[in-house]
């Protein structure tokens, strides 16, 4: 039985929704799926040029540096951890990873506006009047990255988290000194959609629960969540957007099954602590 509340609009009926993000922070809903946020055959075009473009792209490996290694990867460099870079990604090497990563997301959409334009746009018409923007790092005055491209290959999958688990990650001390830790936002559209599997499990289990499964060494145990929780997978096609409150709800991404891998692009959004402002980064 779906226990979240989650919203199924069009892109017609999305705009008409002016406080959005407040509602999905303040537990007002859960989320909301834009189906054909993007048209499918827009999307299949930025698929096409992924998959010939790759190498434009500054890229962070999960696995291995080889990225020939079938692994799950991601376009931009993100905040948040990977296995062989460890838990901090240098912010240097992150903020100058930037603007490429820009550059070649624009190529992808080469008739009118792309994701970041419309999911700016979108974002916007949502905040209830708030300024929105791509979070700007206080030291440098430079923007962080407003998405990221992860990549699922076949066999592949992202395993279970809530996005309130990164923030005791130290790249993010300087959006800790200016969100509201209660909650985070997490967006993505799909690129590209697998043959089969690859989908958005999202659990019935809090990141605040005080009752969730531990393991002695103080870490979440999470597969007693995935073998013992409550579940919906959340059904999304090429071209749907999905926010959700994936700060607090735990989720992951099922393994891919068939030959085709899972694309998609996104990032994560907060409230400031006096909620008169909303940042956006990756
Ligand atoms: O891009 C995706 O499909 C997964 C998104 C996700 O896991 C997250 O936003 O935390």
């Amino acid at each position: 039985m779906p226990k979240l509340d989650i919203l199924d609009l069009s892109p017609a009926d999305a705009v008409h929704q002016p406080d959005l993000l407040w509602q999905i922070f303040a537990r007002g809903v859960d989320g909301v799926v834009v189906r054909g946020f993007l048209p499918p055959l827009v999307m299949d075009g930025a698929a096409a040029a992924l998959e010939r473009d790759v190498r434009d792209f500054p890229c962070t490996g999960s696995e291995n540096e080889d990225l020939d290694v079938e692994q799950v990867h991601v376009l931009g460099m993100t905040v948040t951890p990977s296995r062989i870079r460890g838990k901090v990604p240098y912010l240097e090497r992150y903020l100058q990873s930037v603007a490429p990563f820009e550059t070649a997301c624009r190529r992808l959409f080469p008739e009118g506006d792309g994701f970041l334009e419309r999911i700016e746009r979108l974002l916007r018409d949502w905040s209830g009047g708030r300024p929105t923007g791509v979070f700007i790092d206080p030291g440098s005055g430079r923007p962080y990255t407003p998405s990221t491209i992860r990549v699922v290959p076949p066999g592949c999958e992202m395993p279970l988290h809530s996005g309130l688990d990164f923030l005791s990650l130290g790249i993010y001390g300087d959006l800790n000194a200016v969100l509201d830790p209660r909650e985070q936002l997490s967006f993505f559209s799909v690129i590209q959609a697998p043959d089969a599997g690859g989908e958005l499990v999202v659990y019935h289990t809090d990141f605040w629960d005080p009752e969730k499964p531990m393991q002695d060494n103080g870490y979440l145990d999470g597969d007693a969540i995935v073998n013992g929780h409550t579940h919906e997978t959340v059904h999304l096609s090429a071209g749907d957007l999905f926010v959700f409150a994936g700060g607090r709800w735990y989720h992951r991404v099922s393994p891919v099954e068939g030959t085709t891998t899972r694309r998609t692009i996104g990032g994560f959004l907060g409230f400031t602590k006096s909620h008169d402002r909303i940042w956006y980064w990756s």
